[in-house]
């Protein structure tokens, strides 16, 4: 697997690197680098982000929960050094890659308030920004037959979801919340963060994503002591 610079990034996202989506800021109000994705995308992955899939009711900022969003760990925090950190997203794609922090950050911020929502019995207001997972997995160009996404975490945990749920426009890779840099017992560098799913499909210090056509016999964390599976809000 290649590293990924910037010049192939700028390549595979079709722009120059004088362009003003990735040239510029995170806040480039260009709101959907899928749109502008120069080869096309599979059909499956084309349908679903076309299909106008419901946006969640948001909340104002005045809503926010600041104080009511536990911290849910196994009990300790993966360490990650921010300056080496890479995503890696591979599996059923054209283009796996390898992407830093700086990468991400060069791609449009989204921000919502939502709800987040937990088994144990709890809910909190809170605000993520982000960048959108449809733009990470338009990038590394999914393969024909990919149904399902996998998240690995720093801390062993592991996730899976379905592809229409991740292409969700309101599903994304945060790194700020509550307006401020994402702190790490919340999942920094990178975390999942999205209305229609619980808590626990929610994947804090995620360092990899790997698309695939199947399912695996272990499809996540809590999923395989017997939590549902979809998990949809
Ligand atoms: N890597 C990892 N992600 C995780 C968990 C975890 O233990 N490890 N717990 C999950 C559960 S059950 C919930 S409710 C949310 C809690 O997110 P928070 O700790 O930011 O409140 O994280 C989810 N993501
Ligand atoms: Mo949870």
């Amino acid at each position: 697997m290649m590293q990924f610079n910037r010049r192939q990034f700028l390549k595979t996202a079709g722009l120059s690197s004088g362009s003003l989506i990735l040239g510029g800021c995170a806040l480039s109000p260009f709101a959907d680098l899928v749109g502008i994705v120069s080869e096309p995308l599979n059909q499956r992955v084309e349908e679903l982000l076309l299909k106008p899939q419901t946006p969640v009711p948001e909340f104002p900022i005045s809503k926010i929960e600041p104080d009511k969003l536990i911290i849910n760990t196994f009990g300790f925090t993966p360490e990650i050094d921010p300056k080496t950190f890479r995503l890696t997203i591979d599996g059923a794609v054209n283009q796996p890659m390898q992407l830093s922090l700086g990468d991400i950050y060069k791609l449009p911020l989204t921000s919502m308030v939502i709800r987040h929502v937990c088994v144990e019995g709890w809910a909190a207001i809170v605000q993520w920004g982000g960048v959108r997972l449809r733009d990470l997995i338009a990038l590394a160009q999914p393969k024909q037959d990919v149904r399902y996404v996998y998240f690995q975490s720093a801390d062993r945990y592991y996730e899976s979801w379905d592809l229409a749920s991740c292409l969700h426009p309101q599903t994304l890779m945060a790194y700020q919340k509550n307006g401020e840099k994402l702190a790490i017992d919340y999942g920094a560098p990178l975390r999942l963060a999205a209305p229609i799913k619980l808590g626990y499909k929610q994947s804090k210090w995620v360092t990899r994503i790997t698309l695939t056509n199947s399912l695996f016999p272990r499809k996540g964390y809590w999923e395989d002591q017997g939590y549902e599976w979809f998990a949809g809000l």
